[in-house]
């Protein structure tokens, strides 16, 4: 239920939770942070900066709890307006009021999570507009910022084949014409990041696709939403998302390697980073900080959305980041690669479909900001204090002088390398360390 604010008047919809407060590690208050600090210096930047928290407007005020085998569990006292206006407007309210109660300072959305889809293109585009004003008013009234935006190309049963990848060119356009408002309301709320995540940009079966057709068009699609967003002015980057699989069999932009190399054969690369998803890494069977350090590599690491899968179960559950241990090596990579390119941290998570208490979404969040800044504060020590760094080194010192030093500028032969080997005593074993990097990983969480 919406009630009033004791205080303000204004309409709340979280009326049991105020402003989360930071409270230390000794707190037993449920609604306070307990690590996450946000004016917390960690090697010179404040925690707020290091993370960029975004809050995903599609599982916070989107997702109802339904599942393929059940109705919607959650109560949503902001979508029982009765016509598709006041419901935005109630949605963002509540949007509006959660974001700034959990002190994140971005969010994030999909087109048609602000707004529901019109019955024609120019219909959705007026519900935009209309939303894209309400938006920019509750923005400069709370400082909430836009992490990036993005247009829903997977619900719609047009899409059902694929948006920018379609057989039919009619629908392709459809997706392009969409993408070009979503671009228009993001460009117009400031977004500092737009994405692309192709959840149908794929295949369910190899019989009936022209692989290398789709995934042509995908490249040229992209650039046109690439340089149309240019010439209206936008600045910051273009993000894709790797996903291996679900909803199609098999995804275009299987993993971080997949999509890089994508974007280099095609000239994209110097526009596109990529966000890179927890849950997606392990569909794809890699770790998160595999996809983050295969990114890191090509200085591609610009975002994340945070979540966790579950050991058991192969799809995407979204669940709230809680594991320690894997985010602290995932804090290892970013930190190492000197942060986000452009992006931050965005909850790309949901909470279960029996967790329907209204004060439930407050925990999930506190509870994800946390475990992320308890990873900042071990990776911090890890690199700075501790061996790790210099162990990591020393396994490679052979190449830092010497012949080595001269193979990685690439100036031996293979003929030069048979004659080094031919005339030196036989390599000497060393070990790979494994358990004392795992130990050095432990002492510091
Ligand atoms: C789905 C994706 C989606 C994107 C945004 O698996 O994670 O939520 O982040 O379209
Ligand atoms: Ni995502
Ligand atoms: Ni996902």
């Amino acid at each position: 239920m919406s009630s009033k604010n004791v205080l303000t008047g204004a309409k709340t919809f979280f009326p049991e939770v105020e402003v989360v407060p930071f409270e230390g590690k000794d707190s037993d208050n449920p609604f306070a942070f307990k690590y996450y600090n946000p004016d917390q210096l960690i090697s010179g930047k404040s925690m707020a900066d290091h993370f960029r928290f975004a809050i995903a407007y599609w599982h916070s005020f989107c997702g109802n709890g339904a599942d393929p085998f059940g109705m919607p569990t959650r109560n949503m006292p902001w979508l029982n307006a009765s016509n598709p206006m006041d419901r935005a407007k109630d949605k963002m309210d509540a949007a509006f009021e959660f974001i700034t109660k959990i002190q994140a300072p971005y969010f994030c959305f999909h087109d048609f999570d602000l707004i529901e889809e019109g019955h024609s293109l120019v219909e959705s585009e007026k519900r935009l507009q209309f939303i894209g004003d309400y938006a920019k008013e509750k923005m400069a009234a709370s400082g909430v910022k836009v992490l990036w935006g993005t247009a829903n190309l997977f619900s719609h049963p047009r899409y059902m084949n694929g948006a920018a990848t379609n057989p039919d060119f009619s629908v392709v356009a459809y997706a392009a014409a969409q993408v070009k408002h979503a671009l228009d309301i993001s460009i117009q709320l400031g977004a500092e990041n737009y994405v692309f995540w192709g959840g149908r940009e794929g295949y369910l079966s190899l019989l009936n696709t022209d692989m290398k057709r789709e995934v042509a068009h995908l490249a040229t699609f992209l650039h046109a939403a690439k340089d149309y967003a240019r010439s209206q002015g936008f600045k910051g980057h273009f993000f894709i998302e790797p996903k291996p699989a679900e909803p199609t069999k098999h995804q275009y932009d299987y993993d971080s390697a997949t999509v890089i190399g994508f974007l280099k054969a095609n000239g994209l690369e110097n526009d596109f980073k990529l966000n890179i998803e927890v849950n997606h890494a392990t569909l794809a069977l890699h770790t998160f900080q595999h996809e983050l350090t295969v990114a890191a590599a090509d200085n591609m690491i610009g975002s994340i959305d945070a979540n966790r899968g579950d050991y058991q179960n192969g799809w995407d559950t979204d669940q709230f980041p809680n594991n320690l241990g894997e985010l602290t090596e995932a804090m290892l990579v970013i930190l190492q690669a000197g942060g986000f390119q452009g992006g931050g941290v965005n909850f790309d998570a949901k909470i279960r479909r029996n967790s329907t208490d209204n004060t439930d979404l407050f925990l999930a969040h506190i509870g994800g900001m946390d475990t992320f800044a308890r990873a900042l504060i071990a990776a911090d020590k890890i690199i700075n204090k501790s061996a790790y760094v210099s162990l990591r080194n020393e396994r490679y010192a052979s190449f830092d002088s010497g012949d080595g030093a001269l193979f990685e500028k690439g100036k031996l032969s293979l003929e030069d390398l048979h004659k080094l080997a031919g005339s030196s005593a036989d390599p000497v074993q060393k070990s790979g360390k494994q358990e004392l990097f795992e130990n050095i990983l432990n002492q510091y969480i």
